[in-house]
């Protein structure tokens, strides 16, 4: 694709590729799920990361969920998600004991591309692209007045207000039709009949943010809120350095229909949105910059939060913070 970092959905070597190939070179670790299809035809795809995976029940072990490019041009979280994947197979194949306990008690899970319609497109035709490809005024081809915001259209508060949705088909933040109308909404759903989450990180971009379930109210704390401070630490000890930790509806905006609302309300999972940075010194905000170094220090610098994730999916109300 002419990049130095970034491959798209469709092209020979691209992600889909990579994914059936981590599959293939590791069958004793991983293994691939196709969760659905899109309006195009692309399969929605995720990977399951355990000891034995292809030979012990999915859902057997406490898992993780990571999911990534729910909006089409936040290419940076597709990286991130991507790099930790193949961060955790790389430690399992070198004998990283640490690791190799991790895997063999826990189930990593990675939706990598959660919307590959929107993520091609955003090579193909528009960098900026954000919603999926629904093809709202059914007239054949997708224009602006198409595609729901995928991270609006679950069964959790859908539609609550306008403020954190919009009925416009318009709208960067369309809800789509009715809750849970998407086929990535439901390839994603489908995940939580599947397995079982004590965490779902929800990577997206920008910001530098570390925003915490519920996202559609600013008013209520929840009994889960100590171990959303544990791991994601305060202010002045983020988590993930320079990264403001905070409930999503107070740091940034109310949603509703959310991702991370749905893991928490009826998933049982804790929910994350890492808004990931720009990229430096002036970073490009949706355009992340195209250089290896800049991509993988903020794989990196993300990566002490993923494993403490990791390490406390057993026993969640028990956390592990690197931070102490
Ligand atoms: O609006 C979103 O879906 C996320 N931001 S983005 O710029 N990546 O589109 C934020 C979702 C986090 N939840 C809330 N802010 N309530
Ligand atoms: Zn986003």
């Amino acid at each position: 694709s002419g990049f130095e970092v970034w491959r798209s959905w469709d092209e020979p070597g691209g992600i889909r590729d990579e994914l059936y190939q981590l599959a293939s070179e590791n069958p004793q670790l991983v293994k691939l799920v196709v969760l659905g299809h899109t309006y195009e035809g692309r399969e929605i795809i995720a990977l399951k990361l355990t000891q034995g995976a292809r030979g012990i029940a999915d859902g057997a072990r406490p898992g993780v969920l990571h999911s990534s490019t729910q909006h089409a041009r936040e290419w940076i979280s597709t990286e991130v998600n991507r790099r930790l994947a193949n961060w955790y197979i790389d430690q399992w194949r070198a004998n990283n004991k640490e690791i190799r306990d991790l895997l063999r008690n826990n189930e990593m899970w990675f939706v990598v591309v959660a919307n590959p319609d929107g993520y091609q497109y955003t090579f193909d035709h528009e960098r900026l692209w954000r919603k999926n490809l629904r093809d709202n005024d059914g007239d054949g081809q997708i224009t602006r007045a198409d595609g729901v915001d995928p991270n609006r259209n679950y069964p959790e508060h859908f539609g609550y207000d306008e403020e954190g949705s919009s009925s416009q088909i318009s709208s960067e933040t369309y809800r789509g039709p009715s809750a849970g109308s998407e086929p990535e909404t439901q390839a994603m759903m489908s995940l939580y009949d599947r397995a079982d989450f004590s965490f779902h990180v929800n990577w997206h971009s920008f910001g530098q943010w570390l925003l915490t379930a519920e996202g559609w109210q600013i008013g209520t704390p929840t009994a889960d809120d100590p171990i959303y401070y544990a791991l994601s630490g305060n202010r002045d000890t983020p988590a993930i350095p320079d990264f403001e930790p905070g409930l999503s509806s107070d740091v940034l905006y109310v949603t509703n229909g959310e991702t991370t609302d749905f893991a928490h309300s009826q998933g049982g999972a804790l929910g994350w949105t890492p808004e990931l940075g720009e990229g430096l010194p002036a970073g490009g905000g949706f355009v992340f910059p195209d250089d290896e170094a800049q991509v993988q220090a903020e794989f990196e610098r993300v990566l002490p939060f993923a494993l403490d994730v990791a390490k406390s999916a057993a026993d969640p109300v028990n956390p592990v913070s690197h931070l102490g």
